[in-house]
């Protein structure tokens, strides 16, 4: 790796307690991803980014403050990029998926909060993540309890911004979203000093929706009978979707997506005929959180797809073009957001259609829900995603699990059980 440690030092950064993560992350990578074999050869990107992942993407975060350019921080797929990438900011994903950071939100957070907000709060308090150190103001969200009340800590030490997410879909909380989208854009072009208008907000637009519709071509061939890549390299490409540039992260995944194309044509597989299909659903796998992935790839069977906000639920869906007023342009951003379909929504019906619809369309054989402990809407949620997919006729195992190791060949064993019945 290139020398990164002047510009850590930089940023304030707690450097021995980084160089123990730096120490293990590269070894869980290998074990994870590099003992798979006949990857595509696209992905060899992908691992460059994961083995530079705290330098090569946050040294160009930092040449564009150079340049006087602002970079926001975001928690949740319901905060559109469009309007930072308008106002000329650049947007990058803030979410921890890693255990190393949990103990520090602990110091602050209840135990009983998710990793996933513990983590995030940990990685910025602990000063051990270069991108948490680098934004310049961090957009929140009021999807869940955990996450408001974690605004309220990062707040005392990083501006942070808080949209308010309506948690019903009547017409009235389109028109809510849409506010807040005006209220973001004001505080966008505050923050840069830049103007959002039609003609760069319909560029960004479009730029968003090009990187939409290249992930989608990695999802469409996950759907074919030849598995032309694993899951857990499609998971990786998607995490990897939220840090990068996006008109590179277009680039590289219709490269990726030709690939693939090509594999299928071949008859290329990475798994063996008849190897079961699986599709994930629940909390989002923030990188580098590969577990569930691991445990079902090496337990013989593949996944296939991800309605997950770390899937399917980032691409699905393209912002309308057509719109030329700012205001129109806006309407249009919120009915695209709107229609994600996150359990912190009442009713929530429309992520069950999801599900039984993915399931069809990926052919798979069978559905693991998964939520992170101690998150109490998808938890919750559980009960009629698992009773929906019983009436389809869909096997399903639900599995709840956090960041540790601790259960890990416990839940090897569940994930076995199941995989027999399929
Ligand atoms: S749209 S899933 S990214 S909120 S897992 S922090 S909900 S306690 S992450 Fe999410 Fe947006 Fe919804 Fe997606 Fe809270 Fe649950 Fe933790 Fe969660």
């Amino acid at each position: 790796m290139a020398d990164y440690r002047k510009m850590w030092e930089e940023l304030g950064m707690d450097l021995e307690s980084h160089d123990t993560l730096c120490a293990v992350l590269p070894v869980a990578f290998g074990d994870t991803y590099l003992s798979q074999e006949n990857r595509p050869e696209n992905m060899a990107f992908y691992d460059f980014v994961v083995s530079e992942i705290h330098g090569v993407r946050p040294s160009e975060l930092i040449e564009h403050q150079k340049k006087g350019g602002k970079v926001l921080g975001t928690f949740c797929v319901y905060v559109p990029d469009e309007v930072a990438v308008a106002a000329g900011a650049v947007v990058t994903g803030l979410c921890g998926g890693s255990q190393f950071w949990v103990p520090g939100g602990e110091k602050v957070l209840p135990k009983n909060t998710c990793s996933l907000i513990k983590a995030s709060v940990g990685a910025r308090l602990d000063r051990t993540c270069p991108f948490f150190r680098i934004a310049d103001m961090y957009i929140g969200e009021t999807t869940c309890d955990g996450k408001k009340k974690a605004w309220e800590i990062l707040a005392e030490d990083v501006p942070v911004h808080v949209m308010d997410l309506p948690q019903m879909k009547r017409p009235q909380d389109y028109t809510k979203w849409a506010d807040e989208i005006r209220i973001f854009i004001g505080v966008v072009e505050k923050l840069t000093g830049g103007k959002v208008t039609a003609e760069s907000l319909g560029a960004a637009i479009r730029l968003i929706n090009n990187k939409r519709r290249a992930l989608a071509r990695v999802y469409e061939c996950r759907k074919s009978e030849v598995i032309p890549i694993s899951g857990k390299d499609g998971l990786l490409m998607t995490q990897i979707a939220f840090f990068d540039d996006p008109a590179r992260c277009a680039e590289m995944a219709n490269k990726l997506a030709d690939e693939l194309e090509k594999r299928i044509k071949d008859g290329v597989s990475v798994f063996p005929k008849g190897t079961k299909r699986i599709l994930l659903t629940g909390t989002p796998l923030a990188i580098p959180n590969w577990k569930l992935h691991h445990l079902i790839e090496t337990s013989g069977a593949a996944v296939v797809c991800e309605e997950m906000c770390t899937g399917t639920r980032y691409f699905e869906h393209l912002v309308d073009e057509s719109q030329t007023t700012l205001d129109g342009q806006v309407d249009a951003l919120a009915a695209r957001y709107m229609k994600n379909n996150c359990a912190c929504f009442t009713p929530n019906t429309g992520r069950i259609d999801d599900i039984l619809r993915l399931a069809r369309e990926y052919k798979a054989d069978g559905v693991i829900n998964t939520n992170l402990k101690f998150c109490g809407l998808y938890d919750t949620e559980s009960r009629s995603v698992m009773r929906a997919l019983k009436d389809a006729g869909i096997p399903a195992l639900n599995i709840e699990t956090d960041y540790t190791d601790t259960d890990a060949e416990q839940l090897r064993t569940r994930i076995q059980a199941f995989l027999e019945l399929l």
